[in-house]
């Protein structure tokens, strides 16, 4: 494996950063993660936008235009030979010093970019659908580190992963500190009522996750109604369908929240057709390498 950074290509063992980094000392930095499908790589302006403008949210000046990202993403993917990846982008603030002040890392950005394999969840639940609980860690307020912003500090994500693994979990539900459903900690929530889609608004805790960008795109192709609109944990006890969506995680049913069975307890038919009508587009849509 070769992995990016700043411009140059190393073999995985020697792929190293300065413990003077930034990213590692106080997780400032950005991120991105995308997919690639048989030499295709899907929504990559999208992904790369996306980094830019947390990027930019954060005053970190990225060295690379995008249309440079773009080619680095890509002759990455091509010196590694993957038809199937997932691509990590990362940016981080760069070599400082002991001290938060970001001033001191000025001009020295981080750029790596890694192409590997990803697997979030196991391939069966695909098919039979996942069980998951709303967890006490709420995400993280929008007017104190804004989910929009793919930031390194991921801590709030994890702490609400380890709260659903140890109940036995795999997945956890977070919710905003209004009590209503935000996300989960690396995907967006769907719930489908009387054949209408509902997702929480993205000004909620939420990420604009560009996998949700696409199924809403999908469910108005399909004239399914959808609805970005606040959640409630009843309304998603009692809805009829469940899924999740994400880069790393694709499109997963889910069948069981907080002990309540969704629906008929397995896959909805919406949920069936989305998760096909998305795996049509990763095979046509994207840019080729
Ligand atoms: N919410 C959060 C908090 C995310 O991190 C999504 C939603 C889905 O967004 P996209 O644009 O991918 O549809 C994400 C992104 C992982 C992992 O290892 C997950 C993400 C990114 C990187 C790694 O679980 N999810």
């Amino acid at each position: 494996m070769k992995v990016y950074i700043n411009g140059k290509f190393y073999d995985k063992k020697d792929a190293k950063i300065s413990v003077f980094d930034h990213g590692l000392l106080y997780g400032d930095g950005v991120f991105e993660g995308i997919r690639s499908y048989n030499r295709l790589v899907f929504k990559l302006r999208e992904h790369i936008q996306r980094l830019f403008e947390s990027a930019h949210s954060i005053m970190l000046k990225i060295p690379l235009s995008k249309e440079e990202m773009m080619k680095a993403v890509i002759d990455t993917l091509k010196i590694n030979r993957l038809d199937d990846a997932y691509i990590r982008v990362v940016v981080t603030r760069g070599e400082g010093d002991l001290g938060l002040d970001p001033r001191k890392c000025e001009g020295k950005a981080t750029v790596i970019i890694i192409v590997d394999k990803i697997v979030l969840y196991p391939q069966d639940l695909y098919k039979k659908g996942m069980s998951i609980i709303t967890v006490p860690t709420v995400r993280n307020l929008p007017e104190a580190l804004n989910p929009q912003i793919k930031s390194l500090n991921y801590l709030n994500n994890i702490l609400a992963k380890i709260e659903a693994i140890n109940s036995g979990y795999e997945e956890a539900i977070m919710l905003d500190s209004l009590g209503y459903i935000a996300e989960c900690t690396g995907d967006n929530i769907f719930i489908v009522k009387n054949n209408q889609i509902y997702t929480p608004p993205q000004c909620m805790g939420t990420l604009r996750g560009i996998t949700r960008d696409t199924v809403l795109e999908i469910a108005r192709k399909s004239n399914i109604l959808v609805h970005e609109h606040v959640v409630t944990r009843h309304e998603l006890y009692i809805s009829d369908e469940c899924f999740l969506t994400g880069t790393a995680a694709e499109i997963i049913p889910v069948i069981k929240v907080d002990g309540r069975v969704i629906g008929g307890g397995k896959p909805g038919k919406i949920t069936l057709k989305i998760m096909k009508e998305f795996r049509k587009l990763t095979k046509i849509e994207g840019v080729r390498y």
